[in-house]
């Protein structure tokens, strides 16, 4: 088996958008692949979070995977935090970046340029690629599945791992990113020439997983959409009803073309009245799973589990890492 692995941050109420980028497909691979899953709330630390907030959005985090079809048995789902590996191997990995390949990072660069007058930036926002390397490069995966704006991470992590290999000798594998054609950047119904994003200050545009349903229908309802009424598949003229076509694409695994042919003739107002309803019924299966799981010690378990099956190949690497570079200094 292929192995493949991927990371999301605690950061806020988990979204139509991850769920369609990352969640959904994670639920598809699982079967297929060996898979390392973890929640990267390292990485949620680059910008504050509210202490009482950072637990529960993790805990509904996990839950959510679980919810949505993600199977314990088969994935190994952990915390960042509960593998040490991680922080230590960023640390070494973090001395092998330059200063320009970390500063051409879009995330850093977009997170720089909305600082207000008298915001400054916090050092681990621009080192961010070097933990996110570590994550990837201790398990050695074949494939990296994540949404489009990760794709840049990923491909620094390739060369990072190419620099240590010609330095140190073979000892990475060298990893794919893999972003899906379809859903791999999901817009905000308000405005759909931006992404759909958790960390968005009016709401209105972004469907949150565990919201109530009848006000993410309403949104979707209301999304914005040309003045056309022709239902067709053309992201760059036709923004809003493409993003609506491929939602209603992943979800109810139907291809657009499809799509398009079920409601050619039929205006915007019944198309989205209809993909109000499978959003929605998504959103109930998901949500009820999540109510059940949330009880009692079954994540603390599951967490559990999931960092004692993690931890051995992190050690593993670890231990690897540190003899090439000369940091352990026992023979052999
Ligand atoms: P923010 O919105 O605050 O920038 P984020 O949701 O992009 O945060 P993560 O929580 O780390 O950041 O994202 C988790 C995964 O979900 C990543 O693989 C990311 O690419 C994917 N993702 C996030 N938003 C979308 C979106 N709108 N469409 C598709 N995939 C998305
Ligand atoms: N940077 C990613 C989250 C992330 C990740 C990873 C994804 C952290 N470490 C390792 C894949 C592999 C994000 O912002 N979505």
């Amino acid at each position: 088996m292929k192995r493949m692995l991927s990371g999301i941050k605690p950061t806020g109420r988990v979204t139509l958008g991850n769920y369609i980028g990352a969640i959904k497909p994670f639920v598809s691979y699982q079967d297929e692949y060996e898979m390392f899953i973890f929640i990267a709330n390292l990485h949620s630390m680059t910008i504050y979070q509210e202490p009482k907030e950072l637990r529960q959005n993790t805990r509904d985090l996990i839950a959510l995977y679980i919810a949505a079809g993600l199977d314990p048995d088969k994935v190994t789902l952990f915390l960042q935090s509960d593998v040490y590996e991680h922080a230590q191997l960023g640390w070494y990995l973090g001395c092998m970046v330059s200063m320009g390949e970390l500063s051409r990072m879009t995330q850093y660069k977009d997170k720089a340029s909305k600082l207000g007058k008298d915001e400054s930036i916090g050092a681990g926002i621009f080192n961010y690629p070097s933990l996110m390397n570590a994550d990837i490069l201790l398990y050695d995966p074949d494939y990296v599945p994540v949404g489009e704006d990760q794709k840049q991470h990923v491909e620094l992590c390739r060369d990072i791992a190419e620099r240590f290999n010609k330095r140190y000798s073979e000892t990475f594998k060298i990893p794919e990113p893999l972003v899906s054609k379809v859903g791999g950047r999901i817009m905000d119904l308000q405005n759909p020439t931006k992404k759909m994003s958790k960390s968005e200050e009016t709401n209105k545009g972004t469907i949150y997983i565990l919201d109530d349903i009848n006000v993410s229908k309403k949104k979707i309802k209301s999304a914005v959409t040309d003045s056309d009424s022709h239902i067709h598949y053309d992201p760059i003229n036709k923004p809003g009803i493409s993003n609506l076509l491929e939602i209603y694409s992943i979800i109810s695994n139907k291809s657009i073309e499809d799509i398009e042919k079920q409601y050619d003739g039929c205006g915007y107002g019944v198309f989205k009245t209809d993909l109000a309803e499978v959003v929605g019924a998504e959103l109930e299966r998901i949500q009820a799973r999540y109510k059940e799981i949330t009880t009692g010690s079954y994540l603390d378990d599951v967490l559990a589990a999931g960092a004692a099956k993690a931890r051995p190949v992190a050690r593993k690497k670890l231990a690897k890492v540190e003899r090439k570079i000369g940091i352990t200094i026992k023979k052999r």
